[in-house]
């Protein structure tokens, strides 16, 4: 049980992670990171000079050419394959930051390499604008959400045109336009006819003071309100729902054909479902007279025999002043009254108390009559909301009963199956591994706990005490929310017909701009009367529309979608567009989004399909609802941090001289300071602002340092300092596509007409080619793929004196070296296309090459390296060429000839040369 409520725990915490990417901003940020960039700029000034190409110039002259060519549209190649590469889309706070660059440059890689590897490529772009922040800062800053939206989005996109990503732009989308909301709204209709949408009383985060309700990122860990500063209080009220669970089974089961996902999120996904197999037991209430026996769901049928008390969750039906006996009732209710002040107990001693009920039951199989508790460590909404307390085989029912006093004797049914004889059994702590059933548990004993439950179970059906069951702690998705800025719930309550859906055909409903805000009382859409009364669709009586919004987590469920038809004016999307592209082929995010928004994503694609919403007829379709085939979970980028080594306390940037990278020193004392690596954020003065890094490096060393630093799902440790030696990289490209010769490109020629250096060089060539081609097609390793075409150019320019830059060979290795880098470095890498190609190619772009394809025969390499052994030891190595191999005459001339075979062989016969290995060792037997 412990673990159960630790679950429960960790889902809440991670609950108030807020959806979005929200970076907020205030004056005092600013003003240092304004230092860290003057300081940056000097240190990377300096750096400069040193560097001959000048990469700003670089990027704008693509960036305008760019501009120029999309302007004539080109024709789609319906021959192709589909491939849709999806960066998750931002919150439009009005800032990017490095983690954003990171998502985007590896989509962008990916995308670019699957357009020149032969596809059609959707990567489009939108923005998830609904949310939290927005009404904020109407609320703090008295300006419209809608026109704080629309300003950070034009920021935001201004800020992304500068990192050369290539995204489809005429595809834009905005969650928070009617464009779109309508077609959300639709959804829920959609859903809401499909029985898979309804209303029912939950629990929310009320603020007494403000009387308004709160989301849970607005209330803070000691459970008090962000505004008011009001303890919180739990108030009913009646919410939204989708029928999440109805699909529990597919959602698990499914999570099984996800190959290319981490194996984190499907345990976090499979986790958070949480299937757990067991029994219901029913045990009837002895001391009063009562019809309704009290249901307890377990895990451990076969511990019933040693059921000492039953505990109900405070939010029990019996938990109340007409059920509870009279002389208990009192403390009973105050007790539980006061739970609800005390929100945030999690493990803490007072979670551990009870108050017993007066109550007594029977245990079906003892027949004892056992005392009934209550106690806010058995959940209300899971299960039955009440336990058997079984002490001896539960760590939680075990502390329960000492705290509590409940039972002189803890009476252990279950003992480990080996056990030295003769040494007697602990019982000092709960025994919660399954064993054999102790004689404690009658005609049971001896059996082992997986056998016995079954029997118990049987024996309880026949008695008609019990059955087995099947729970899961996925939870229907409570969708509505109290507040402004979001889609409008399309439904109207009529006094007469009750819960009646907006027609399709009146929707959008529209969210009306023009409303107060204040963040008191009810909600900014219930002060607009004339927007909220209405005409009941049914009976044109006066009705009310609902006045919640949907969760933003219902628009990103199925943007993805919208995206293979934006513009469809009469659905969401049209069937066989959607399915000619779905699912999408990889999905990059940050892993803050493991689990509710895939499962969400995941839940209204399965309900879409059964809806029929997709093309059965098409190939690729979300075959069994899963939207997302690979999914790229980024690792977060971490900032270089300062911390006064006697304080402890963080440094700013201007408090630290780290004019000299390795070894920077405390300003005001001269002191080394702590340094780690930590998530940017304000309080640690350790941002890094991208569009700086960009404008001072380049964008192209900008993406190349972040695809190179680490592993795509790996924390990025951020350093600027390391940027020059991509920077110097593609310098030397640069120089080495220029020193290509003019004239139209001669041909390769076959291999055996190759010198050997030429061979090699065809080699290597090639070696790259399949290596890079195959981590952009499966593990996604940027760093490995940088690291082999850096290895790549420095074998081109160290052979520079042997192989010429008029041969083709070289031309071959630079052209091929130029084309694998463009995904990842666009602008630069057009240069050095055009330095490369200069008069010899038509096309204007390497983006227009097709990817470079390797020669399976050049992979071998032309010579071998043996290993000499001389009687069985090892004593010296050659390299022969591999046609040498049949020929051991001449083997062993070059081996007589080399210094080891002048000292160990000299002039004594050979009686035997023996090739190994496929002659990587040759043994000489003297
Ligand atoms: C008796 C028992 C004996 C249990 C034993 C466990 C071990 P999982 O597997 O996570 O589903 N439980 C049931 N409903 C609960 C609720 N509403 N709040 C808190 N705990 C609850 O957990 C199932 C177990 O969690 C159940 O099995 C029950 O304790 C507890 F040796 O019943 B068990
Ligand atoms: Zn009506």
């Amino acid at each position: 049980m412990s673990i159960l409520l630790k679950t429960h725990l960790t889902r809440n915490v991670s609950r108030n992670i807020p959806a979005t990417l929200y970076v907020g901003s205030s004056a005092r940020y600013y003003a240092t990171q304004q230092q860290q960039q003057q300081q940056q700029q000097q240190q990377q000034q300096q750096q400069h000079r040193k560097l001959p190409v000048d990469f700003s110039a670089i990027e704008s002259k693509w960036q305008t050419r760019w501009r120029e060519n999309a302007k004539i549209p080109k024709p789609v190649d319906a021959s192709k394959p589909n491939y849709y590469t999806l960066s998750m889309f931002p919150y439009p706070s009005g800032m990017l930051h490095m983690g954003h660059v990171r998502v985007y440059a590896i989509s962008d890689t990916i995308q670019r390499f699957r357009k020149m590897y032969g596809y059609n490529v959707l990567h489009p772009m939108g923005w998830d604008a609904f949310g939290l922040p927005a009404e904020n800062a109407a609320i703090e800053r008295g300006i419209h959400p809608s026109e704080w939206t629309t300003k950070n989005i034009a920021i935001m996109k201004e800020q992304m045109s500068k990192l050369c990503i290539d995204f489809d732009w005429s595809k834009e989308l905005a969650t928070c336009d009617p464009e779109y909301y309508q077609w959300t709204q639709y959804i829920f209709l959609e859903l809401y006819n499909a029985g898979l949408a309804y209303q029912k009383e939950a629990v929310v985060n009320w603020d007494p003071v403000d009387k308004t309700v709160l989301a849970n990122e607005q209330v803070d860990p000691e459970g008090k309100s962000w505004r008011s500063g009001a303890l919180v209080e739990r108030k009913k009220l009646k919410q939204w729902f989708f029928k999440v669970t109805e699909f529990a089974d597919d959602l698990l089961k499914d999570i099984d054909r996800l190959d290319n996902w981490p194996d984190r999120v499907k345990q976090m996904q499979r986790n958070w479902i949480g299937k757990s197999t067991g029994a219901e037991f029913e045990f009837s209430i002895s001391s009063v007279e009562t019809k309704e026996p009290i249901k307890v769901f377990t895990s451990r049928p076969d511990t019933i025999y040693g059921v000492q008390y039953l505990v109900l969750g405070p939010e029990h039906p019996l938990v109340n002043k007409a059920t509870l006996p009279k002389e208990q009732a009192d403390s009973v209710l105050g007790f539980v009254e006061d739970l609800k002040k005390k929100q945030n107990m999690d493990e803490a001693e007072e979670n551990k108390k009870g108050v017993f009920t007066g109550l007594y039951a029977k245990n079906p199989f003892t027949k004892e009559d056992i005392p009934v508790y209550v106690a806010p460590y058995v959940l209300s909404d899971y299960g039955t909301g009440a336990v058997m307390g079984v002490p001896a085989h539960d760590k939680r029912d075990f502390e329960f009963c000492k705290v509590n006093n409940v039972v002189d004797q803890v009476r252990f049914v279950v003992a480990p199956a080996i056990r030295e004889v003769g040494q007697p059994l602990d019982h000092s702590s709960p025994y919660t591994a399954q064993g054999i059933l102790t004689e404690a548990s009658g005609p049971y004993q001896g059996m082992k706990s997986g056998a016995a439950g079954k029997a118990i179970l049987k024996e309880a059906q026949k008695m008609g005490v019990g059955h087995p069951a099947t729970q899961f702690r996925l939870k229907d998705w409570l969708l509505s929310r109290q507040r402004y800025w979001g889609a409008p719930i399309p439904v109207i309550h009529c006094p007469a017909c009750k819960v009646v859906p907006v027609p399709k055909e009146d929707l959008p409903v529209h969210l009306p701009l023009d409303v107060e805000f204040s963040g008191k009382g009810q909600s900014p859409l219930a002060g607009r009367e004339d927007w909220v009364n209405c005409q009941c669709p049914k009976c044109q009586g006066p009705a009310k529309r609902e006045t919640d919004t949907m969760d933003t987590f219902v628009d990103s469920s199925w943007y993805f979608m919208r995206f293979t038809d934006p513009h469809n004016k009469t659905l969401p999307f049209d069937p066989v567009k959607a399915s000619a592209l779905l699912p999408v082929d990889i999905y990059i995010g940050g892993v803050e989004h493991a689990i509710l928004h895939l499962l969400y994503s995941r839940f209204i694609t399965k309900a879409l399909l059964k809806q029929g919403a997709f093309n059965e007829a098409s190939e690729k379709k979300p075959g069994h609802g899963e939207p997302f085939n690979v999914l790229l979970t980024q690792g977060m980028v971490h900032g270089r941090t300062f911390k006064d080594p006697k304080t402890q306390r963080f440094l700013k940037p201007e408090e630290v001289d780290a004019s000299d990278y390795a070894n920077p020193k405390m300003i005001s004392t001269g002191e080394t300071p702590l340094i780690s690596f930590e998530k940017m954020s304000k309080s640690k003065y350790n941002g890094v602002d991208p569009v700086h890094v960009v404008n001072e490096c380049g964008v192209d060393a900008t993406r190349l340092h972040i695809l190179y630093k680490a592993p795509p799902s790996e924390v990025l440790e951020w350093e600027d300092s390391s940027i020059i030696g991509m920077q110097r990289w593609l310098a030397k490209v640069l120089k080495m596509s220029q020193s290509l010769p003019t004239g139209s490109a001669p041909l390769l020629p076959v291999m055996n007409d190759m010198t050997k250096d030429e061979r090699e060089m065809y080699r290597v060539t090639n070696q790259t080619i399949k290596q890079v081609t195959d981590t952009l097609t499966s593990n996604y390793s940027f760093n490995t793929a940088i690291s082999d075409l850096i290895k790549l150019s420095n074998h081109v320019s160290s052979s520079a004196t042997t192989v010429e830059p008029t041969s083709p060979v070289y031309q071959h290795a630079v052209q091929s070296l130029v084309k694998m880098m463009a995904p990842m470095t666009p602008a630069m890498s057009e240069e050095c296309w055009e330095a490369a190609t200069h008069h010899t190619c038509s096309s204007s772009s390497v983006f227009d090459e097709s990817w470079p394809t390797f020669d399976a025969a050049a992979l071998e390499k032309s010579e071998l390296d043996c290993i000499i052994q001389i009687n069985g030891k090892t004593r010296s190595s050659i390299t022969i060429p591999k046609e040498l191999l049949g020929n051991t005459a001449e083997i062993e001339r070059r081996v007589r000839a080399s210094d080891a075979g002048k000292k160990w062989i000299s002039d004594k016969p050979i009686r035997k040369l023996i090739v190994a290995k496929k002659g990587e060792l040759i043994n000489f037997v003297l």
